[in-house]
């Protein structure tokens, strides 16, 4: 295994863990600070939970036998001085795997049944019903009983054609798929439908899931895969073998399930070994892989340097023999290099930038609380001091002028009442626009489209009605929002202006993301429904399944549009809320300060004594706050 990788992964895992720390303690300070202030608090606290559950997906996808299970074994589990998943000629792995580990949890094997294909249930929702899956204990120690365990994964059973074809496993009309038909009326079908493995492996514990796919039929025949789980790996390792070359259905796979996706991809050329060949040197062996890759790079309409060309096989060997020559001549390295050196990084640069930019606004309001603070001590001990040892008269005078500054402040307060309960009505029927009940109705309208007609027509017109609608929702909420948003605007500049109130800057609602997906999924289906296998044969099964598929992603979409725009209204607000509520209080303080120094004037000298407290208090604050600052910038990456 490579040393780059683990410690790269490992790297990545610690510095996670310590950014994680550091906000959390950001969090304590607030609160310590402030008090329960919920919204930093809870936002803080999400941060830092996604910055610890954080996964790195890298997916590998191929045609079967092109050596997929071969290479995660040779990239990951070399230490274990055997092949630990089964790799064997013709179809091996029959469905997909996820690889992970998870702490809480012993290693294990879960299983899910096929005959779960009968169910409305996504494969994500399924995860969660752990009733659903059948159980294996994994043995880390033990790896001849792990290999066995193991080989579930390509477990097969005869089933009833009738089955089959109910479950989407077999198409009689397909040419290429009726050979499979037994005399005695069954064909033989996966008997697991997905496979989750927990292990304790250190790249997985430092947050790395692998996931392992079967070949072509069974790919297109799980929408959820295709549509929401590939596209969404953060890096995805396609493969070709030099023996096959390039045939129609790996360019299938390809361009259906790889290329169009924006996520990170490169392309292997596996099997280079089967080219060595002792009769020819070394520099014509290595002409004829580099004419290959080439030759690759052409046909994918990829970047040569982007087709590696290496043996899984023989690196899995060189690791369990020992042997570094043959290792360095498998060609693994440059894989681990990249995996090592920009698919991480590549992670690590996102997932820092969203902490950052979340982490940085709320860092930059405590500045501005703790500078608002020390101003506002400043002023009152310059008066103080003014007024020190002078008559009665000018404190007096003094205090009326507070007087009237608090009543002009309460005045504006008093109207700001009226601003934000026209806010928080419009904040309500924003929420109206993404509630549960109209995505209820949303998926009502498209399914009625649907009903009945399971053609490729009726599916493009569901979601294309699906996707309108909830755009426009989108499109209705932001629009509102924006109009929040100038109202607020509007009412907190008279605080700022006359009242000396920090400057603010309300952010902005943005769904256009979700709006995105929307788009994608749309043409994910035209591009589904052009597609000749599914035309020529109307798959009804597949219809059925992809429009579900469909229709759980942009569930998903909408949902996370909702809580987007919940997040977003107590953003846009609280702060507003705080700050007149924290001036408010402030002026209170102040007057009745004058008031005490009115009725006794030898209270003046203890006010003073107090504001000093309060301004080494702020002081204390401010350097503690650097000091978590400076912890938060040193746990992002140095680039
Ligand atoms: N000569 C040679 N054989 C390889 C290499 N990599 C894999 N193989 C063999 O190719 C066969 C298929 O490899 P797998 O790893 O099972 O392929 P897969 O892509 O996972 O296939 P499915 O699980 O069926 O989708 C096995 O017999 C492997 O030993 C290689 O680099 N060189
Ligand atoms: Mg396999």
């Amino acid at each position: 295994m490579s040393i780059h990788l683990e410690e790269e992964v490992a790297v990545y895992g610690e510095r996670r863990k310590r950014l994680a720390a550091a906000i959390t303690d950001y969090a304590e300070w607030l609160d310590r600070r402030h008090g329960i202030d919920a919204e930093r608090t809870l936002r803080l606290a999400d941060t830092a939970a996604s910055l610890r559950e954080d996964k790195l997906v890298v997916a590998f996808v191929a045609e079967f036998s092109r050596g997929k299970t071969e290479l995660i074994n040779a990239l990951f589990f070399s230490g274990h001085g055997q092949r630990l998943l089964p790799s064997d000629a013709g179809r091996t792995t029959m469905c997909p795997t996820e690889l992970f580990s998870r702490p809480d949890e012993a290693p294990c094997l879960h299983l899910l049944p096929i005959e779960t294909r009968r169910r409305d249930e996504s494969l994500a929702r399924l995860k969660h019903m752990p009733i659903e899956w059948c159980r294996v204990a994994l043995d880390p120690g033990n790896p001849p009983q792990m290999q066995e365990s193991l080989k579930k994964l390509t477990e097969t059973k005869p089933m009833a054609a009738v089955d089959a074809i109910e479950l989407g496993l077999w198409e009689k009309e397909d040419t290429s798929e009726r050979h499979l038909l037994r005399a005695d009326g069954t064909v033989e079908v996966p008997v697991w439908r997905y496979a989750l493995v927990n292990y304790p492996h250190p790249l997985l514990q430092a947050g790395l899931t692998i996931l392992d796919t079967p070949g072509l039929n069974a790919l297109g025949a799980e929408p959820e895969l295709t549509l929401s789980v590939i596209p969404n790996a953060h890096a995805v390792i396609y493969l070709l073998a030099t023996d096959t070359g390039v045939t129609r259905s790996d360019l299938e796979i390809w361009q259906k399930h790889v290329h169009r996706h924006s996520n990170f991809h490169v392309a292997v050329l596996n099997k280079i070994d089967m080219l060595w060949d002792e009769l020819k040197s070394d520099s014509e062996v290595q002409a004829s892989i580099e004419r290959q890759a080439e030759d690759t790079a052409r046909v994918l309409k990829l970047a040569r340097s982007r087709v590696f060309t290496l043996s899984a096989q023989k690196a899995l060997v060189a690791a369990i023999r020992g042997d570094a020559e043959l290792r360095l001549r498998s060609g693994i390295e440059s894989l681990e290099y990249l995996l090592a050196h920009q698919v991480i990084p590549a992670r690590r640069d996102m997932l820092y930038h969203a902490v950052s930019r979340d982490v940085n606004v709320l860092l930059d309001e405590s500045r501005t609380d703790l500078t608002t603070g020390l101003k506002r001590c400043s002023d009152e001990m310059i008066q103080l001091a003014r007024l020190s040892g002078r008559n009665r008269e000018l404190v007096e005078q003094a205090r009326a002028e507070l007087q009237r500054e608090k009543d002009s402040y309460d005045a504006t307060a008093d109207q700001f009442r009226a601003t934000r309960q026209l806010v928080e009505a419009q904040g309500k029927h924003l929420l109206s626009y993404l509630s549960e009940e109209a995505l209820g109705a949303i998926c009502k309208a498209a399914r009625d489209v649907m009903e009945d007609s399971l053609t490729t027509r009726a599916l493009t017109g569901g979601i294309r009605k699906l996707s309108e609608q909830m755009s426009t929702r989108f499109l209705q909420a932001s629009q509102l929002a924006d109009n929040m948003v100038g109202v607020l605007d509007q009412a907190y500049a008279r605080f700022h202006r006359h009242h000396g109130l920090p400057n603010m800057q309300v952010p902005r609602l943005d769904l256009g993301a979700y709006r995105n997906r929307l788009d994608a999924l749309t043409r994910e289906t035209e591009a589904f429904c052009k597609d000749p296998a599914t035309l020529m044969l109307e798959k009804r099964f597949m219809i059925r399944r992809f429009y579900a598929g469909l229709a759980e992603e942009a569930r998903k979409a909408f949902n996370l549009a909702r809580m987007d725009a919940e997040r977003w209204l107590r953003i846009a607000l609280d702060p507003i809320m705080t700050r007149i509520r924290d001036h408010k209080q402030y002026l209170a303080t102040r007057l009745s300060a004058l008031q005490g120094v009115l009725d006794n004037m030898g209270a003046l000298h203890g006010r003073m004594v107090q504001i000093k407290q309060e301004i080494s208090d702020l002081r204390r604050g401010k350097a503690e706050l650097s000091a978590i600052a400076e912890r938060l910038s040193s746990s992002y990456p140095q680039s």
